[in-house]
C-alpha cells in the first residue's frame, strides 16, 4: 500500500513538474520571439518642399535596419531637383509642413566637425550627397554604419534635409565647410517615423 502511494506521488509529480516546465519554455519562446535579433526596424520620411524655398521637391525615403546589423539601408527616390549634386542629411530635430529650419543643425551627438559619410570625423547625420539625373530625380540607395534606428544613435524623430547645393564633405577650407558642408539652402525635408515594414 505504501509502495503504490510513492508510485502515485511520484507520477503526480513529475506530470505537474513537466507541466511547469512546458509553461516556461512558452513563456521563454515568447520573449524570445519579441526581441528576436533578427527583426527589422522600418522608417520612413515623406519630404514635403520648404515653403520658403522655390521648386517642388518631394519623394520617399525608406530606412531598413535589422536588430543584429550595424549597417542600415536607406533608400528611396527624390524628385523636384536640379541636375547634379545635393548635399542629404540628417538634422537634428523633426519638422512640420516643410518648415526646415525647424530642424537645426546636422545631427551631431558626438561634437565632431562636418565630413563626408567615410571621414573619419563625421556627424551622425552626415550623409554626403544624393545625385539627381536630367529628369529631377536622384535615386537613393545608402549604406551606413553610424545612423541607426534604435538605441541612443536612433534618429527616428528627428529629420532628412535635402539641400540646394553639392555638400562639399568638409573638404572646403573655410568654416562653413566644417559644419554645414556649404550645402545652401533647405529645399525639402522631413521627420523619420517608425512603420510597420511588410
Ligand atoms: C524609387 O523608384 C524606383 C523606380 O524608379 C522604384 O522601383 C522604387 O520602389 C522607388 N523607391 C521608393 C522607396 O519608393
Ligand atoms: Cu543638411
Ligand atoms: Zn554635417
Amino acid at each position: 500500500m505504501a509502495k503504490c502511494l510513492q508510485v502515485l506521488f511520484f507520477v503526480v509529480g513529475a506530470i505537474c513538474c513537466a507541466g511547469i516546465g512546458a509553461g516556461f519554455t512558452v513563456l521563454f519562446m515568447n520573449f524570445a520571439k519579441d526581441s528576436s535579433p533578427n527583426e527589422e526596424v522600418h522608417a520612413e520620411c515623406f519630404l514635403v518642399q520648404n515653403p520658403g524655398e522655390p521648386g517642388d521637391v518631394g519623394g520617399v525615403i525608406v530606412f531598413h535596419h535589422m536588430r543584429d546589423s550595424t549597417t542600415i539601408h536607406i533608400e528611396g527616390n527624390v524628385t523636384g531637383l536640379s541636375k547634379g549634386l545635393h548635399g542629404f542629411h540628417i538634422h537634428t530635430y523633426g519638422v512640420v509642413d516643410g518648415d526646415c529650419g525647424a530642424a537645426e543643425a546636422h545631427y551631431n551627438p558626438d561634437g565632431f566637425v562636418h565630413g563626408g559619410p567615410d571621414a573619419e570625423q563625421r556627424h551622425v547625420g552626415d550623409l554626403g550627397n544624393i545625385e539627381s539625373g536630367e529628369d529631377g530625380t536622384a535615386h537613393v540607395n545608402i549604406h551606413d554604419n553610424i545612423v541607426s534606428l534604435y538605441g541612443d544613435r536612433a534618429v527616428v524623430g528627428r529629420s532628412i534635409v535635402v539641400h540646394a547645393k553639392e555638400d562639399d564633405l568638409g573638404l572646403g577650407g573655410d568654416e562653413g565647410s566644417l559644419t554645414t558642408g556649404n550645402a545652401g539652402a533647405r529645399l525639402a525635408c522631413c521627420t523619420i517615423f517608425l512603420a510597420p515594414h511588410d
